[in-house]
């Protein structure tokens, strides 16, 4: 008797625990550079999108933006000031990556993720990149434009350039097995942003390639999954890539950070 007792009062306390709990957190972040010409719109779709499908989790999204010079900052403050999710992240720091990073370490939450502003890569695939997190059974997870499964609708030169530029980060690690580590749509967990994120060194196009490389090497579990990707064309708006500039930048720091990589391991095994 005393026993079913202890049980039964064992088993109320876990599911009154369990209503207790904070549910966990998602941030949502949008890394901007001078988008005045979407903003708003996109932001809105995405807020939407997740107030209608986002159930049993919290979120906020997050507009990250260094150094716009356009007009998106006050459209921004204009955004912050509604009654919702939506919050700013200012930093000076130029570059995607630094901003991703500077975002994330002042946050706090149990999943970021970050998407591109065009919504190049089709928002369905949120809840799927949240709950390979969530799970439990990924530490990072990316969508993917090059594995099987995945469909997309490109120029040629981009998709040439993509290709090319993914075969190189398995030319300097062998053991990489990610196919498409550009592209802009991933989610890292908290144990990641406060166990790998500082290292990151790279605060512009590399950060990501970067990260999922230092990921691996120290086997953190990466889950890679197709994705729908559309470049998305406007009339007011260009990519914000150069390509070759950013490709030939991109290779020099694969050959940095192989050099650093192996001089750290060199240092640790003396
Ligand atoms: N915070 C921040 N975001 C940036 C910067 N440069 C580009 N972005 C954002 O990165 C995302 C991808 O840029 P995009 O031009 O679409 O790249 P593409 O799809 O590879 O051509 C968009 O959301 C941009 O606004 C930057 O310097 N800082
Ligand atoms: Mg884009």
């Amino acid at each position: 008797m005393r026993m079913m007792r202890y049980l039964f009062t064992k088993h109320a306390r876990q599911r009154f625990d369990h209503m207790t709990q904070p549910l966990p957190h998602i941030l949502i972040t949008l890394p901007i550079y001078n988008e005045e010409s979407l903003l708003v719109q996109h932001v809105e779709l995405i807020h939407a999108y997740c107030a209608q499908v986002l159930r049993d989790v919290s979120w906020d999204i997050l507009i990250a933006d260094n150094g716009s010079t356009d007009t998106s900052p006050a459209l921004c403050a204009d955004l912050a000031d509604r009654p919702s999710h939506i919050r700013i992240y200012r930093n000076d720091t130029p570059g995607r990556g630094g901003a991703l990073k500077e975002a994330w370490l002042t946050h706090d939450a149990d999943v970021y993720l970050y998407m591109d502003i065009d919504l190049a890569t089709d928002i369905q695939y949120l809840p799927l990149l949240i709950s390979k997190i969530l799970s439990n059974d990924f530490d990072i997870a990316t969508g993917s434009r090059l594995v099987f499964g995945a469909h997309t609708r490109r120029s040629f030169f981009r998709t040439l350039c993509s290709i090319l530029y993914n075969r190189l980060p398995a030319l300097f690690f062998p053991s990489f097995p990610i196919r498409d580590a550009q592209c802009g749509f991933k989610a890292i967990s908290r144990h990641i942003r406060d166990s790998l994120l500082r290292d990151i060194e790279d605060t512009g196009w590399f950060f990501d390639t970067e990260l999922l490389i230092r990921a691996h090497l120290k086997h953190y579990r990466i889950s890679e999954f197709p994705v729908l990707w559309r470049d998305q064309r406007f009339v007011k708006r260009k990519s914000k890539v150069h390509i070759l500039e950013t490709g030939l930048t991109n290779i020099k720091k694969l050959f940095q950070l192989r050099r650093t990589i192996s001089h750290n391991e060199k240092v640790n095994t003396q």
